[in-house]
């Protein structure tokens, strides 16, 4: 069975509680609860994380590697400056998925830029909870195909 790691960045422990004009009421519980949903149907084992430390979340990605089969990330805000989240993500040699919850693209032109994504094989931004999920069908999809 694949297994992936879901890494939340900085802030997304308080979604569903302030901005719901930005972010929705969903929580960050009721995201997990969603996509652990679609790692069953799917035959996915899942890992399930949130940090608001950028360090803890290098360490997390390190520890990725030889036990995961693939990384989806949520960096928060961290996705605009994080040089060293990207040089992490590339020194595990996993497929990562970058996800958001808004569009990321259509919103303040300091969220336009992404450490991350040159280190991702894609992105999926806009869909809410449904960005995480699309990563999961997106990756289990990868994953069989490389079995
Ligand atoms: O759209 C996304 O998923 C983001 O990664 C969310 C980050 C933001 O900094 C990124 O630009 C895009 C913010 C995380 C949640 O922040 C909250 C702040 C206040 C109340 C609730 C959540």
């Amino acid at each position: 069975m694949s297994s992936i790691l879901i890494l939340n960045g900085p802030n997304l422990n308080l979604l569903g509680t302030r901005q719901p004009e930005v972010y929705g009421s969903t929580t960050l519980a009721d995201i997990e609860r969603l996509c652990r949903e679609t790692a069953s149907m799917l035959g996915l084992d899942l890992t399930f994380e949130q940090s608001n430390h950028e360090g803890v979340m290098i360490d997390m990605i390190h520890a990725a590697k030889g036990v995961h089969d693939a990384i989806i990330v949520n960096a928060g805000a961290y996705t605009h400056t994080s040089v060293a989240l990207h040089d992490a993500l590339v020194s595990v040699d996993l497929p990562v998925v970058e996800v958001h919850l808004s569009n990321i693209h259509a919103r303040e032109p300091f969220r336009h830029k992404s450490f991350i994504a040159p280190a991702a094989i894609g992105q999926i931004a806009g869909f809410g909870a449904q960005s995480y999920l699309m990563a999961l069908h997106g990756l289990a999809e990868r994953l069989r195909k490389s079995a």
